[in-house]
């Protein structure tokens, strides 16, 4: 480089979440290797960035992260530095050597909505076609399934926010429903602000007092697992009251009488028996709401992270289109999707029973198409396979050797001491990871892979907007990217047709693939996504503008209406008794991401948030006698963890709350209950029932 250039400014997308802010990115001399640089010119958080986003460039770095394969060579031995083509060969003979034996269904594939579409699609597609297995799920099974199922069941048709966030300060009064957006999207609190200083009203329903809670004009804090019940009450209101909107009723939705008969059912003053919230808050929830010119409900992990969550967001949807809350001009229902690319990870085929552009996998038409973009018989592709936690319930017996992209289960499953274990009971195991996580560490083999900054792809944010991450730096020796790898591994597998490594062509096929599907990227290429600030789904050749709004003429099903869905409560799978008396639900701080697995391993974040806790009430924590820092003892059923004790009159008092990002002594997925939504196979992250003792 010569004294005048200055290193090259490459405008890209944060690692992270489901909000995907812009930032630029700058190449740096020594092990920095890169600064993050504001790109105020991207319309969704106009260079505002959370402490993680700013830190992403530290786990870029030598040292923090893996930069060679790593085998075990004996069982029960070390893992120890190998060569690729050692290490590639290794994963070829053990997922190889399985199948030989047991079959093409006893080997699975676990992804991750953090990766792009780009791999999501050659993941699910290597599985289908090199492996022929059907046993293939990813972690977005955990985060948003319960919403999609819901959104599918109600308007034909699943993208997260069927609106962009722009149109949120616009609207008249926003109900936001189990979601701690202060801490985690921070900068897209800045449209709640707006809202309020628009003059509309904001509702947060969240059995804490969360720092989103604290904008709120009104609060309304049920016991974790109430949600349906709350939703149900809510509609009753709205309906005792007069305020349904009969003509958007009756022009654009079909099923209302047996919704209706559901709400009826649950009388304000039953509900606030199950949920612990007053029926005068209760009213003027309804009043704040109905009484705006428009409105939105969105939920996000609190209620649909429920053995009932499918049936909780139906309710929400039940409750927006008797009100004439949906498919109008700033109106309707939205799930906050959390993962980089929770949106498009769950449409091109790493889902169990998906094909790429949202198709189904039983469909006899999706099937034909996609084998002919593929140049495979129809009729070879697998069906359906197990849901995420069935597959990691199935491990060591069913599923005897597993190849993981993308997710670190030890830590993020529940009920986690026990799917540590199936892992461990494996016959095979590789992962390819950025860093060495816990679920890593478990494996026979260990890839290091190129990371967001060092790679081109493309993610869609919870917006539906798709993004493009630009490639800004080298990548260091010695890694290789998730393309490269089921390149190479489809080859060593006999297909060495069909697996590109250039992500350009990756994507390239994935507009085919997609090309008629619900999720439609056939017009989208990375060349206007650069010049667009992103293009939305669905957008079917290269002339339309793409679909920032949908459903405001007609909604996705086959009539075009709305479908509403009968639902009653029910209780939690595992309600609290004299052994188990405490609610423990779980979430996020805002200085971690997820395991962990990258944000652990940045010093400006573990400063500011080093440890698990438990966050307990004053009068729980004197009824067990711990002050602040004092370690407890939670029990469930499934196990026992410790953490410090943080007193806060924040949380119910029946409740208390754990953060999940940390593994060992403070693991909070040793404790969840894997209940699972019949209809989402979502576990019941939020609710189960423990007992608190001072682990003095
Ligand atoms: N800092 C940070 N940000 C992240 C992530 C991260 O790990 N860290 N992860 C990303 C991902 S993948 C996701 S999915 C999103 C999740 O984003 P959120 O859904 O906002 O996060 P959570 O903390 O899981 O849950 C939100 C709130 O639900 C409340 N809650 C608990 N139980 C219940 C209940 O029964 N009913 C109701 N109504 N509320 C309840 C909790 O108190 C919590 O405040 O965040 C994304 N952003
Ligand atoms: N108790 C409790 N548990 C929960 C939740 C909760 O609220 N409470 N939330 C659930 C939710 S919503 C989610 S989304 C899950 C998330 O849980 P996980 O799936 O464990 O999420 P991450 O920690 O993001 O794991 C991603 C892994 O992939 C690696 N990685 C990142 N990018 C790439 C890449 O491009 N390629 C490859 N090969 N690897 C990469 C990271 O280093 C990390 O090890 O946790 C769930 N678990
Ligand atoms: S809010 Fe999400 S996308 Fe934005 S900087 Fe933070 S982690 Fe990254
Ligand atoms: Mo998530």
């Amino acid at each position: 480089m010569t004294g005048t250039d200055t290193p090259a400014l490459t405008p890209t997308h944060c690692p992270y979440c489901a909000l995907q802010c812009g930032m630029a990115l700058r190449p740096v001399a020594g092990p920095e290797v890169a600064e993050v640089v504001e790109r105020t010119g991207f319309p969704v958080n106009r260079g505002a960035l959370c402490g993680k986003g700013r830190t992403a460039p530290a786990v870029l770095r030598r040292g923090v992260r893996l930069t060679a394969p790593l085998v075990r060579r004996r069982p029960g031995g070390e893992l120890e530095e190998a060569g690729w083509d050692e290490a590639l060969g290794r994963i070829a003979e053990g997922l190889g050597g399985v199948r030989a034996v047991h079959g093409a269904d006893a080997v699975g594939v676990f992804g991750g909505g953090g990766l792009t579409n780009e791999k999501a699609y050659a993941l699910g597609k290597f599985a289908r076609v090199v492996l022929a297995t059907s046993q293939i799920d990813y972690n977005g099974r955990f985060c948003m399934s319960s919403a999609a199922a819901a959104h599918q069941r109600a308007f034909g048709l699943d993208r997260g926010l069927p609106f962009p966030l722009e149109d949120i300060p616009r609207t008249g009064c926003v109900i936001l429903v189990g979601s701690n957006l202060a801490e985690t999207m921070p900068p897209a609190l800045r449209y709640l602000t707006e809202l309020r200083a628009n003059g509309g009203r904001l509702i947060v329903i969240d059995p804490r007092r969360t720092r989103t809670a604290e904008q709120a004009d009104l609060h309304l804090a049920p016991r974790p697992g109430t949600d349906l019940a709350l939703a149900l009450g809510m509609l009753h209101l709205v309906v005792a009251e007069g305020r349904v909107d009969e003509e958007f009723v009756r022009t654009r939705t079909r099923g209302w009488e047996e919704a209706r008969a559901g709400a009826m059912a649950h009388w304000p003053e039953l509900v606030e028996r199950i949920c612990g919230v007053e029926v005068a808050r209760l009213r003027k929830a309804v009043e704040l709401f109905c009484g705006a010119e428009s409105g939105m409900v969105l939920t996000a992990r609190g209620p649909e992270q429920q053995a009932k969550g499918t049936d909780t967001v139906g309710a929400w949807i039940n409750f927006c289109l008797a009100t004439g809350r949906a498919g109008r001009p700033l109106s309707g229902y939205g799930c906050l999707t959390g993962q980089g690319n929770g949106q498009g990870g769950r449409e091109h085929g790493q889902k169990a029973d998906q094909l790429p552009g949202y198709r189904k996998l039983t469909d006899p038409a999706a099937r034909r198409h996609v084998a002919e973009v593929w140049g495979v018989d129809p009729d070879g592709l697998p069906g359906p396979g197990r849901s995420a936690y069935e597959l990691l319930d199935a491990l060591g017996r069913d599923v005897r050797a597993l190849l993981v992209m993308g997710s670190n289960p030890v830590v993020s499953a529940p009920h986690a001491s026990h799917i540590e274990r199936r892992l461990a009971s494996l016959d095979f195991l590789a992962v390819a990871d950025v860093v060495l996580s816990e679920t890593a560490a478990l494996a026979d083999v260990v890839l290091p892979v190129t990371q967001w900054a060092e790679e081109s792809g493309t993610t869609t944010s919870l917006e539906g907007r798709v993004l493009l991450r630009r490639r800004a730096l080298d990548p260091p020796e010695g890694v290789r990217s998730d393309l490269e790898v089921l390149h190479a591994l489809a080859g060593l597998l006999g297909h060495g047709k069909g697996f590109p490594a250039d992500p350009a062509e990756v994507f390239d096929e994935l507009r085919r693939a997609s090309a008629g599907g619900a999720a439609d990227y056939a017009g989208i290429t990375y060349e206007r996504i650069a010049a667009e600030d992103g293009v939305f789904w669905p957008c079917p050749d290269p002339d339309h503008p793409g679909t920032p709004r949908l459903f405001l003429d007609r909604f996705a099903t086959a009539d075009g209406r709305a479908s509403f869905v009968p639902v009653v409560h029910r209780a939690a799978a595992e309600e609290t008794d004299r052994e188990y008396p405490v609610v423990l639900t779980t979430g996020r701080v805002v200085a971690q991401y997820q395991s962990g697995a990258q944000t652990r391993r940045v010093d400006e974040l573990n400063a500011a948030a080093p440890d698990p806790f438990v966050e307990l009430h004053p009068r729980l924590a004197e009824r067990i006698g711990v002050a602040e820092g004092d370690l407890v003892a939670v029990t469930s059923r499934r196990g026992r963890a410790v953490a410090p004790a943080r007193i806060t009159g924040a949380i119910r008092a029946d409740t208390v709350f754990m953060p999940f990002h940390w593994p060992g002594e403070g693991r909070a997925n040793t404790l969840t209950n894997p209940a699972l939504d019949p209809v989402s196979r979502m576990p019941e992250f939020k609710v189960c029932a423990v007992r608190l003792e001072a682990a003095g």
